[in-house]
């Protein structure tokens, strides 16, 4: 018990977020239509706990198509995939269901669009990350990573007049500006997208926690490691001055963060599913806390709509989890 515990503050929005709610339906209906095993390329999204769910449904989840049996499903994550492993997935003649987030199509669409036009492109992300792999696997050349500032003076383009930016969708809103300010500074005709590529969850999410950091002592972050958006909430936290920890289950809470703390903020990537969220509260309940007290906040009524093939009314709906 920590007597000095008086209250957890609950970002709004935080948690699951329409391209995520979108993906774990399309594999859940997946399942409900065709049976199990329903093959995913990559995690669907990048939660331990909703892809062991999944898995207990009787998904499969693999990186290299290869693994996958002739005649299977094969669910595309949230993430994106590159033209080469589209083009793999279709040539092994798997029934193909696209769980990519319509926001990360989007971005794809307006590479391969400007490539049509002559354009090269900086693209601002971590490298390795599958959404940056699948948007640079978009062309086969002409796209730079740049990860951070350092790096703009190394990218090569072979040439400026037709350059643009775009970015991966959850990165550091913060992060990103300044990356896209030295882009522009070495390259001033470079063009940028009109409205930018981080999605609204991201940039909501990071909102919340800045209104959220300064009135808190400890910031918790319901995420998995491998979750982009998930790690730039806690950093986001730290670096506005506040303690803060990433959690992919209440189990990992320890209870030294707490000691000397009386207000706890809690928030939850845009992968990361309530029910975790609520057993955090019920842990940091039993350290002591009084009460919980939901901040106000933008409310998201984005809905993206399911792939054709998978809106039938004859699926039972799936259950969900959330
Ligand atoms: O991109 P990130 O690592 O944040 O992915 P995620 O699965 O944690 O979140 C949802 C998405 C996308 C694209
Ligand atoms: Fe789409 Fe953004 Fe959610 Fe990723 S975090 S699935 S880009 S809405």
């Amino acid at each position: 018990m920590n007597p000095n515990i008086e209250e957890v503050l609950l970002a709004e929005p935080r948690g699951f977020c329409a391209g995520v709610d979108r993906a774990i339906e399309i594999v859940e209906r997946a399942l409900a239509k065709f049976g199990a095993p329903i093959y995913v390329r990559h995690e669907i999204v990048h939660n331990t706990y909703v892809v062991n769910e999944l898995k207990a449904k009787g998904a499969i989840f693999i990186e290299e198509l290869s693994d996958v049996p002739t005649g299977s499903t094969l669910v595309f994550s949230a993430h994106g995939v590159s033209k080469a492993v589209e083009q793999e997935a279709r040539d092994r003649g798997f029934s193909i269901f696209d769980a990519t987030c319509p926001l990360v199509t989007k971005v794809h669409v307006e590479v391969a669009k400007l490539a049509k036009e002559g354009y090269e492109f900086i693209m601002i992300g971590h490298k390795g990350h599958p959404e940056v792999e699948g948007t640079m696997g978009q062309l086969s050349s002409g796209i730079h990573l740049v990860e951070d500032v350092a790096d703009v003076a190394n990218a090569s383009p072979l040439q400026t007049e037709k350059l643009a930016v775009v970015t991966q969708t959850t990165l550091s809103v913060d992060d990103a500006a300044e990356i896209a300010a030295a882009v522009r500074a070495r390259f001033p005709n470079v063009r940028e997208p009109k409205q930018q590529d981080i999605c609204y969850a991201t940039q909501n999410r990071q909102d919340a926690v800045k209104i959220m950091s300064p009135q808190v002592d400890l910031v918790i972050v319901v995420g998995s490691p491998t979750s982009s958006n998930s790690n730039r909430l806690r950093e986001l936290a730290q670096r506005l001055g506040t303690e803060s920890y990433m959690v992919d289950s209440a189990d990992e809470l320890k209870p030294e963060w707490f000691e000397g703390k009386s207000r706890i903020g809690l928030t939850a990537g845009a992968s990361a599913p309530e029910v975790l969220v609520h057993e955090v509260i019920e842990r940091v309940r039993a350290f002591g806390a009084v009460s919980v007290r939901k901040m106000d906040g933008i409310e998201e009524t984005i809905k993206f709509p399911l792939p054709k093939g998978l809106k039938l009314d004859d699926i039972p709906p799936p259950g969900h989890i959330s």
